[in-house]
């Protein structure tokens, strides 16, 4: 029998610096119904998905840092997303700032969340590649903090199984780097869904800024295909307190190729039938591990920043 996953991709369009997180969880809310309606079982939301790419903004006063991060997760006002999901028999992925108490330690990380049919939390990934700087900088037209506010993520890439199938997640700009899809292939990973928020203008080259779309579109596939793997990439999209953030949001099969992609830059729903079984017409051919790959020649790249001489 096929594991045939239909996954509804759930771009949003901006979120306002004042927007409330009600309103945040109920435009989710709604695209979750029109997933649903699609015939989706998971439904995908982007990165930081209750409130404005906060980052862009210096803030000194940790009250103000605080207002954008969850204590809990489900909270009072994230709960109707769950219990509305528990209703209609749907999961989904979920990116949030995380403030949470650890070995009596605060620590703030940039998360994401897989939660079951049932509306159950059942796997958790926090951001490794933090990108960006620490400092105010202000020759930058808008501030990218991730490097200040968040702590690099403490949980690896995992796998779960779920949804009848392995389900890895990432986020943003962690799937630029072929490292986060490889490690979570060694664990057998069908299907990898990550959220993003990426604006247009990169103020470090901003030659670069007319290949924004390409390059986006450009790692994930080519992680899908390296690692024989399905792919949920799902933007914040538009134009965000004057910032223009990316879309084409997307799912990519195994073979690389985009089925369904958003037509614009605001809520939008696209729906795709994922056979999780297609994987192995990567894996067990072109990327068969066990037969083709050559890790005693890779080991450099698991050192820290070895230097190693051209031949
Ligand atoms: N959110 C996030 O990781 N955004 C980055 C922007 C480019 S680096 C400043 C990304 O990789 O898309």
């Amino acid at each position: 029998m096929s594991r045939n996953l239909r996954v509804a991709a759930a771009q949003l369009g901006p979120i306002a610096l004042d927007e409330s997180r009600a309103s945040s969880v109920a435009r989710m809310i709604e695209l979750m119904h029109e997933a649903h309606a699609a015939g989706a079982e998971l439904v995908v939301f982007p990165e930081l998905a209750l409130t404005t790419f906060f980052p862009r903004w210096y803030f000194d006063q940790q009250v103000d840092i605080d207002h954008f991060f969850e204590q809990a997760m489900p909270g009072p006002e994230t709960q109707p997303l769950f219990d509305e999901a528990a209703r209609l028999g749907v999961g989904f992925y979920l990116g949030y700032a995380e403030k949470v108490i650890e070995e009596g330690q605060t620590h703030y990380y940039n998360t994401s969340i897989l939660v079951n049919r049932h509306g159950h939390i059942v796997g958790k990934y926090r951001k490794i590649h933090l990108p960006g700087h620490r400092e105010h900088e202000s020759w930058r037209p808008f501030q990218h903090l991730e490097k200040r506010y968040f702590e690099r993520g403490n949980l690896g890439f995992p796998v779960f199984d779920a949804f009848n199938g392995k389900l890895g997640m990432c986020l943003c700009n962690d799937r630029r780097w072929p490292e986060t899809y490889r490690v979570m292939a060694l664990r057998g990973v069908e299907m990898i869904i990550l959220g993003y928020n990426t604006p247009l203008h990169y103020p470090p080259a901003p030659e670069h800024d007319h290949l924004q779309n390409f390059h986006n579109h450009l790692v994930m596939q080519a992680g899908a295909y390296q690692n024989g793997s399905w792919l949920i990439g799902v933007a914040k999209a538009g134009k965000e307190e004057g910032c223009d953030l990316i879309g084409e949001s997307c799912i990519i099969a195994p073979t690389g190729e985009i089925v369904a992609q958003c037509q614009t830059l605001d809520d939008e729903v696209i729906v795709a039938d994922c056979n999780l079984d297609r994987c192995r017409e990567i894996q067990d051919n072109i990327f068969n591990f066990k037969l083709h790959r050559e890790p005693q020649e890779y080991q450099a790249i698991c050192q820290p920043n070895p230097v190693l001489k051209a031949d």
